[in-house]
């Protein structure tokens, strides 16, 4: 099977060496000719997992390149979704197969929508990896993933992925995962943003963990009035769980911010503020950590 990546961060890099392990040719879609002169000429990507070294070799593309694409997986912020697709959209297979692999809520539906004949899969993992630089990378956990069929008639998996070395779990309703995921993002994520610090730092003083409580109760509210179902426990235990958990880490938006990247704040707690407004349910945390994390990242604000 040949599957087509786009964006080529920690991610997407590292579902390219597994589905590469996996015996499927690989080839990195890259943002433009620079990014693609600053990779090995030979598109090789060093990974380093558990001390160990090996490397994969991709084909390295940009999004004018002529080769078809039939199997796509799309791991790129997920604000990028719509432009991204929009510039291969041309090369794009009739009943393509495409796999979404990002944070955040809404880009989904809105891929859908635009693009009527493929089949679409979501996907939410909690594997972690970190790029050195380009084409090094390194995997800390493989994690766990859950993946599910949004269009209809879709098999459960997308093709060639159940040779893939992970924990896979197909979900033929995907949603509750999604919500899952987006519920510890909106918990961590902007507060990290906004304090400036790493998980961890989250759970240290009772200021702070009252607030991660105030946030964690409007997103349960939220989530049951969408008829959703997040965890047996309360959603402050298990945010507090993964903050002490990833406590070295700081999260994907800190990170943005402290790049001056765009952050995913509208695919995260601007998607869950609008679910509230559509349900009735007033979230005033959840507002305004939405309105502090708009006044520190750059970039236009529109879903
Ligand atoms: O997924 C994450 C992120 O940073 O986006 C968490 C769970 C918060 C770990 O850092």
């Amino acid at each position: 099977m040949h599957w087509h990546i786009l964006g080529a961060g920690a991610i997407g890099c590292l579902w390219a060496d597994f589905l590469s392990q996996a015996g499927h040719q690989v080839s990195l879609i890259l943002r433009n000719r620079t990014t693609l002169e600053q990779w090995p000429g030979d598109g090789r990507l060093e990974i380093t997992e558990a001390n160990q070294q090996h490397q994969t070799y991709c084909q390295l593309e940009t999004p004018d390149t002529e080769v078809p694409v039939r199997h796509l997986l799309v791991a790129t912020k997920a604000y990028d979704t719509l432009s991204a697709m929009e510039a291969i959209q041309s090369r794009l297979q009739p009943e393509a197969e495409v796999v979404l692999l990002q944070n955040g809520m809404g880009q989904q539906q809105q891929l859908l929508e635009q693009l009527k004949d493929i089949s679409l899969w979501t996907a939410t993992t909690t594997a972690g990896a970190w790029l050195e630089s380009r084409h090094q990378l390194h995997c800390v956990s493989r994690g766990e993933t859950h993946i599910g069929p949004l269009t209809q008639h879709s098999p459960l998996l997308p093709s060639g992925w159940d040779t893939l070395d992970i924990t896979l779990h197909p979900c033929p309703d995907i949603r509750p995962y999604l919500w899952r995921k987006l519920a510890i993002n909106c918990a961590i994520n902007p507060l990290t943003a906004l304090f400036d610090c790493r998980n961890g730092a989250l759970i240290e003083t009772s200021e702070r963990q009252e607030t991660m409580r105030r946030v964690c109760r409007e997103v349960e509210q939220v989530a049951a009035a969408a008829g959703i179902e997040l965890f047996p426990e309360p959603l402050e235990e298990r945010a507090a769980a993964v903050a002490r958990a990833t406590g070295d880490n700081f999260s994907s938006m800190l990170q943005d911010i402290r790049h001056g990247r765009r952050s995913e704040i509208e695919q995260i707690t601007g998607f869950l503020c609008e679910q509230a407004q559509q349900l009735g349910i007033a979230v005033p945390v959840n507002l305004s950590l939405l309105q502090a994390i708009r006044a520190k990242s750059p970039g236009k604000y529109t879903r």
